[in-house]
């Protein structure tokens, strides 16, 4: 007789950070082995709340608080199908034509299809390949991509398992992660306000700040509805609409009608894409002209105020920066501009970001990044109600935030690193955004920076080389389990050039989905999802409570799927180095060793936090007391200076005009830069005749970047899928009224966006949510590439994104805010054209599918 079939619970911190950290709380139902559903978890199951110290926020007459069941986003309550995705690799794979014996076929990269092949066959051929590269051109020929967020698996992973087995075999080199969604506050606001080492403001205490003091919030390239889906989950949600109860008026900034502007805006000022630069200089030329700033302050806060305002009045380049200038350049009327500056100067003002959209990951990025910040000092920074909010990663990286409200009494601290976070750097590096040109250039290259955004202020003086020039050696093998960079990274089709170029020899790739840079792989290896895995993760961001979690395995692996931790220990024992790699743990054992390290050992006994199977951090004592933001440098500059040189806020960078006097692209005061050296991503520049539109390409509100594109459940939505004539699910440009009129495209049109670098495919999504002249389509689409290099049916618009580098000295990434053409797509044509990529197989709802690239189907 059958055993009745019962359901049983698991806790999972489910959340897309990476390595067990940045997750929120959700119980996971199993039956018969299979994950039935993923809900919600309540806090208060085995605390109570009073040991749990709920904080409580009062202002106005009105209190804010955590609920007690977490605020899980949909991505997580979906996740079961990113598990059981059509799209999973299911056993290792070897691209047909790739013969380590014969020919490589590098050329056919992106085209050939794959055979499987069994784990002891792909681990002997991966540790041959490893030695002969190594021996032929030593350790350094190796490049680690292990950067990347992902499911957050802590011990299995999800990013960097190959690493330290790569270290035991003599060294690799690093794929650096650029400052990705820092590359504005990095390159610039460092060198205005110091705030190591991450990118962005003091977080302490805002969010009672701002419900206490502030009178205006300017969301400023800010979506909140939106991108906390990917980190935090929904408080940023109802905070937002409590601070609107308050009575504090909410402005957003940006060229799109964004998801939270659409539900929390009093007034959306749209923008055009990467031109706030202008929008801020004038801000500053009302302020100054009108004599309401704050010069008090300036006077005992300020570095080199006065080299700024001479540029803003035009006493440098005979410009005036007025609004009637900033006008046609932002598209922000004047009368419009003077009234936000004059409201900015009344009423205490905080700037609200979530990292700050994607304008501080385009062109010239640094200035108005540094400009915020000379503008927040304009009025008074750190004053009751002036400072800088985060929405997101709450409690990131123990900045002092933690949480921006409750001190947690300890700071979880899991084991495992975070991309840009390398606690041991390799010999030689490759920033992530030079990767293509380090693989195609024959000569040696150099930037300046490490670019891994843990690095303080001032390496981004010093020049590094590929290769170095003590014993460095070019790269001849990717071991990758980060396979997104076509879609994720600037100038993408440069990115295929080098994945398909002949110096590399042998490309592995460890993935879940067959997917994007897979694609260009010689070998893969199948990788499970956390739900198939025993773990340890922690929640730092859910603006909730901190919590540990034990993860318990929900389901056994599917297919042959390993964790990358497992895949790394097969690869391990193939070169007799099992025992060193894993140092003789057990998961078991990193599991105990994580509980210890997690700073909770003396909270909970490790018997019962199994038990239980997760620890919620009580709030600590006195948090309330705890000074807002920049509130000690305000009230005393001199014993809370900055971590900039002169300690105060740089208008004036003493450093950049010290190590970069000769920078036209980054001077030492900020300058409006439409374009220049690096770059001419303008509609003031002649290029824009052929390509009259600004592409926007925000976080996607559907997926987490490469993450979670083949959700079917999600892509029924409208802005989340267009379907075609031709049945199949185009990702979404937006486009004005205007614009589409007057290019005869209607809404569900298939349309061509395209540059000089190549062309994506879209579905029209016919909006007044957009500005005239700028077109907006999300980032991270799966390839579907139509011919590699050239052109691609899946929307992956970072393939047409600018190759080059922010600007001459900054190696960060321009991924929005560049120039396109739209045209209506002849889809007949297209099918005629390339009769073999339109003939490939999809899923009518979950997109194209792995068949197509595996011999014989799966
Ligand atoms: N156009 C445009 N581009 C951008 C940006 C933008 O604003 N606009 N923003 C940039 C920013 S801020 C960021 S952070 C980057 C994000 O770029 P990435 O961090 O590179 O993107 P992800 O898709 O989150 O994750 C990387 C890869 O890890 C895989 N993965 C997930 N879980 C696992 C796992 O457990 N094991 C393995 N082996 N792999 C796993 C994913 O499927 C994906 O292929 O994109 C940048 N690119
Ligand atoms: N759902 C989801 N959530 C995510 C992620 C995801 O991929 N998906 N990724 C996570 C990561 S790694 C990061 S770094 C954060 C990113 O967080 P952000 O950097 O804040 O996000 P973005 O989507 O780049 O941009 C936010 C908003 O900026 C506006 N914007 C775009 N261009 C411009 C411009 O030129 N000027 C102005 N003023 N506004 C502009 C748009 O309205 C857009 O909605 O999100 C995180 N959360
Ligand atoms: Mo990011």
């Amino acid at each position: 007789m059958s055993k009745k079939s019962e359901e049983k619970s698991f806790i999972k911190g489910l959340g897309w950070c990476g390595f067990g950290v940045g997750s929120n709380s959700a119980s996971v139902d199993v039956k018969d082995g299979k994950v039935i559903r993923i809900r919600p978890f309540h806090f208060d199951d085995e605390y109570a709340p009073e040991d749990m110290k709920p904080w409580k926020i009062k202002a106005r007459g009105k209190v804010f608080e955590p609920t007690m069941k977490s605020l899980l986003p949909p991505f997580s309550i979906a996740y079961k199908k990113r598990t059981y995705s059509p799209n999973r690799i299911p056993y290792p794979l070897k691209r047909v034509d790739w013969d380590p014996n014969g020919e490589r076929n590098p050329q056919n990269r992106g085209k050939s299809k794959f055979v499987r092949i069994s784990w002891d066959e792909a681990t002997d051929l991966v540790a041959s390949e490893l030695e002969r590269v190594q021996k032929k051109y030593g350790p350094l020929s190796v490049l680690a991509q292990a950067d990347g967020h992902g499911d957050t698996k802590c011990i299995h992973g999800p990013h960097g398992c190959q690493t330290k087995l790569l270290n035991i075999m003599g060294g690799y080199t690093l794929q650096a992660r650029n400052p990705d969604s820092w590359e504005g506050w990095y390159w610039g606001a460092k060198h205005v306000w110091g705030q190591d080492p991450v990118g962005q403001g003091n977080q302490n205490n805002l969010w009672q700040d701002v419900a206490k003091n502030t009178g205006m919030l300017l969301y400023w390239g800010c979506d909140q509805e939106t991108n906390t889906w990917g980190w935090s989950g929904q408080q940023a949600s109802r905070l937002s609409y409590w601070f609107t109860e308050l009575g504090i008026r909410s402005i957003y900034i940006c060229p799109d009608l964004n998801y939270a502007a659409a539900v929390h805006a009093d007034k959306w000022i749209p923008v055009n894409p990467n031109t706030d630069a202008a929008l801020q200089f004038a801000i500053a030329y009302t302020w100054i002209k009108e004599d309401i700033y704050d010069k008090e302050y300036l006077a005992t806060h300020a570095h080199g105020f006065d080299e700024f305002k001479k540029y803003v009045v035009g006493e440098v380049d005979g410009i005036a920066k007025t609004p009637e200038w900033a006008a046609p350049l932002c598209g922000v009327p004047s009368r419009t501009i003077k009234a936000l500056a004059r409201e900015w100067a009344e009423v205490a003002t905080t700037i609200v970001h979530c990292n700050g959209g994607s304008f501080i990951r385009s062109t010239y990025s640094s200035e108005p990044g540094r400009l915020e910040i000379c503008l927040l000092g304009m009025q008074g920074l750190g004053k009751p109600g002036r400072n800088q909010l985060k929405m997101i990663e709450w409690g990131l990286f123990g900045m002092d935030s933690q949480v921006p409200h409750p001190r947690a009494e300890v700071i979880p601290n899991a084991s495992g690193a975070y991309n840009g976070m390398f606690s041991d750097m390799p010999q030689q590096f490759i920033p992530k955004t030079l990767i293509p040109e380090a693989i195609l250039s024959d000569t040696q290259i150099s930037w300046h920076g490490t670019t891994l955004n843990s690095s303080p202020r001032e390496d981004q003086f010093i020049e590094y080389k590929y290769p170095i020039d003590d014993g460095g050696t070019e790269i001849h093998m990717i071991w990758t389990d980060t396979p997104c960079w076509t879609t994720c990274w600037n100038g993408g089709n440069k990115m295929i050039e080098a994945l398909r170029s002949p110096k590399i020899e042998f490309v592995l790739a460890q993935h879940p989905w067959l997917e994007n840079d897979c694609l260009f792989a010689d070998i893969l290896l199948p990788i499970n999802t956390k739900l198939e895995e025993e773990d340890f993760s922690v929640d730092q961001f859910s603006g909730q409570f901190h919590q540990v979690f034990y993860e318990g395995q929900c389901m056994e692996p599917l297919f042959e799927s390993k964790s990358d931790y497992e895949a790394v220990c097969e690869v391990a024992k193939k070169l007799g180095l099992y025992e060193e790699y894993t140092k003789g743990k057990s998961v078991e054992e990193m599991i105990q060793s994580g509980y210890q390290v997690c700073g909770i050992a003396d909270k909970i006994s490790y018997e019962e936090f199994r038990k239980k199977q997760y620890y919620v951090v009580p709030t600590a004592e006195g948090w309330e007391d705890d000074p807002a933001g920049f509130e000690p440098f305000c009230q005393d500059p001199e014993s809370s200076p900055l971590q900039t040189p002169t300690g105060k806020l740089e208008y004036f960078s003493t450093e950049l005009a010290e190590y970069f006097p000769d920078d036209e692209e980054r001077k030492p005061v900020p300058q409006w830069i439409p374009y220049g050296e690096s770059h001419s991503e303008s509609l003031l520049h002649p290029r824009s005749e052929k390509y009259p539109f600004l592409i926007v390409s925000n976080h996607p509100r559907w997926r987490v970047h490469a993450n979670m594109d083949d959700f079917t459940w999600l892509r029924e939505i409208e802005t989340c899928k267009v379907r075609g004539a031709d049945g199949y699910m185009y990702e979404p440009v937006w486009i004005n009224p205007i614009d589409a009129d007057k290019l005869g495209i209607v809404n569900g049109d298939i349309v061509k966006v395209l540059n000089d670098r190549g062309m994506v495919l879209g579905g029209a999504y016919v909006t007044e949510r957009i500005i005239p002249g700028t077109v907006y389509q999300d980032h991270g689409a799966r390839l579907d590439l139509i011919v590699p290099g050239e052109c691609d049916r899946g929307g992956a618009n970072n393939l047409i994104a600018p190759g080059q580098i922010m600007s001459k000295n900054c190696a960060g990434e321009v991924t929005s805010g560049y120039l396109v053409d739209v045209e209506k797509a002849d889809i007949n044509e297209l099918k005629a054209n390339y009769p073999e990529a339109f003939a490939r197989k999809y899923h009518k709802d979950a997109g194209i599918v792995i068949d197509s690239w595996i011999e014989g189907g799966v």
